[in-house]
Parts: structure tokens; C-alpha cells; sequence
């Protein structure tokens, strides 16, 4: 299932169509991010030098990041086990996939592709606070592996509605951090503009609790105040977290509670014959 050795960039093997694939990505989200993601974000692809004429180099991205944050970029072939995962991050390494999705493939892809990779998670690791907030997640990753399956799956939530699917409340109004939607023409648009999520201010247990899908727009989304208050969030040793959470119920996407700091609450066709929430309208991508 999982391929965990480090691979080369095979960047000379690279085809017309791969360079063509990441052209149309990149001119389209770049077309459509100004004003939905956050600038530091887009700010940073140019300071790589990252265009749509081709496919980064990894090696020549390595030098202004090393320089940047300390972290590297390494070629692997797709999704890693959680603790190889994890034990990447925890030395500032950061796995990138080394192909790119099909032409055919544009709007939609079953695990990380190099786009995903490089325009959605690389640009933010030039800046030294979420740089820092990788880099403890990771350690916080390798402890969290030899806690148990309780542990991971708090984690990979906290991985979920922050690096994948976080927004950013800024003085002029929620921006887009996190690389899953960033990657996603059709998430870009609907994590913003439709009224079917909740957005919910960041809580760290609240996150820690709360499922999400894998296979449709998000549910909910969490907004953080800033990268140094989630940072600071997150700080803490989790021992004590799990502990006190192994007892707590999860908590459905779709739930707003009491407590919850909402920006915006959710409007869902429920269906009230069955009392349950139907599935969100789904903007198509
Ligand atoms: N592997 N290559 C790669 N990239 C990821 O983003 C990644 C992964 N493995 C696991 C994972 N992310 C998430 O489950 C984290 O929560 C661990
Ligand atoms: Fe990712």
C-alpha cells in the first residue's frame, strides 16, 4: 500500500503534458486565489519563483527553503504511513509527490499529487511560524505513534481542519491557508461563497473531536486568528488532551454546539422526516 523510500525528482522525465497539467493548475488558481487565499500564500510561490511556464524543481526550491525555515522538500511516491510521515516533518523535511495528475484528471485526484503538494503545502513553510508549527506537529506525530490510535486520530483531525482545510480570519475577511482547498478549483470557491458549511472559530479539543469526510467539499471549516495563535494553540503537550478526550464523544462534521465561536452557521437541506442533515449541496468543481 505504502511506498516509503525517498525518490529523486525525475524532472528530465517529466512530459509536455505533465508541464502542461501543471500550467493549466497553476494559471487557473492563480486566476481564481487573489482575494480568497492568503496573500502571504501567494506571496510566497513567487518568492520560490514558482510559474506556470513549468513543473518547480525541487532542488532549486531546496536552496531558498533551506535558507528561509531550514525545511527540505524530498521526492516520494505518494501517501506515507503516519509515522514515516511524521518522522519527516519532525526534521523539517517535507514529502512531496514527485508526478502530477492527467490531463483528464484536473478536478479531481484520489491522493496528493505534486500540485497539491508544491502550490497548496510548500509556499507557507517559508514562513518561520507555521514552518515551526510543521515541524512540532511532526514531533508531536512521532509521540502520538507510540500513543496509539486514540492519539493518531486526533492528530490527523487537527492535520485535517488546519494544513488541509484551514481558513484565516483576516482584517479583510476569512482567507484560505489550508492546501486542500487551496489545490481545489471548486473548494476555493465553496469554502468562501456557499452557505452550506458552518465556519467555526478554532478550538484545539473541539477540532480533536470533530469527523470529517474525505470524499466530499468540507462541512465545517475552522478559522484560526493568526499562524502564531495556532502555533500557540498547539504548543502544549498533547498527553494530557487525550487523556481527557478518550472519554469525550466525537463530534458529527455537520454540529455546531453551544460553545462554538460561529462565523458562519451552515444551511442544510435537513431532512426532517428522518431528523438527520441531507448532504451538503455540493458546488460542482
Ligand atoms: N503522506 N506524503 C504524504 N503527505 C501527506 O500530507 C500525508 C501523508 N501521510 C499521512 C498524512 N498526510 C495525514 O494523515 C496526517 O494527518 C498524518
Ligand atoms: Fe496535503
Amino acid at each position: 500500500m505504502y511506498a516509503t523510500e525517498v525518490v529523486a525528482q525525475p524532472w528530465d522525465n517529466y512530459s509536455r503534458e505533465d508541464h502542461q497539467a501543471w500550467a493549466t493548475l497553476f494559471r487557473r488558481q492563480r486566476a481564481l486565489l487573489p482575494g480568497r487565499a492568503c496573500r502571504e500564500l501567494l506571496e510566497n510561490q513567487e518568492r520560490f519563483g514558482m510559474s506556470e511556464s513549468h513543473i518547480p524543481r525541487f532542488d532549486e526550491l531546496n536552496v531558498t527553503l533551506r535558507q528561509a525555515t531550514g525545511w527540505e522538500l524530498i521526492g516520494v511516491e505518494g501517501l506515507l504511513p503516519d509515522d514515516v510521515f511524521f518522522g519527516h516533518l519532525s526534521q523539517r523535511r517535507f514529502p512531496v509527490t514527485w508526478w502530477i495528475r492527467k490531463l483528464d484528471q484536473l478536478d479531481y485526484i484520489s491522493e496528493p499529487d505534486l500540485f497539491h503538494d508544491l502550490f497548496g503545502h510548500v509556499p507557507l513553510l517559508l514562513n518561520p511560524v507555521f514552518a515551526d508549527y510543521m515541524h512540532a506537529y511532526g514531533c508531536g506525530g512521532v509521540k502520538a505513534t507510540k500513543l496509539g490510535a486514540d492519539a493518531l486520530k486526533r492528530l490527523t483531525r487537527l492535520y485535517w481542519y488546519t494544513v488541509e482545510f484551514g481558513l484565516l480570519r483576516t482584517a479583510d475577511g476569512l482567507r484560505i491557508y489550508g492546501a486542500g482547498i487551496v489545490s481545489s478549483k471548486g473548494e476555493s470557491i465553496y469554502c468562501l461563497d456557499s452557505p452550506v458549511p458552518n465556519r467555526l472559530g478554532f478550538d484545539l479539543r473541539r477540532v480533536m473531536r470533530t469527523q470529517f469526510r474525505i470524499d466530499t467539499y468540507q462541512e465545517t471549516y475552522f478559522v484560526i486568528d493568526g499562524f502564531e495563535s495556532l502555533f500557540e494553540a498547539t504548543r502544549e503537550d498533547f498527553g494530557p488532551i487525550y487523556a481527557d478526550l478518550l472519554t469525550s464523544e466525537d463530534i458529527a462534521a455537520t454540529a455546531i454546539l453551544p460553545s462554538d465561536n460561529v462565523h458562519h452557521a451552515g444551511h442544510r437541506v435537513r431532512d426532517v422526516a428522518a431528523g438527520g442533515a441531507a448532504p451538503a449541496l455540493v458546488i460542482p468543481g
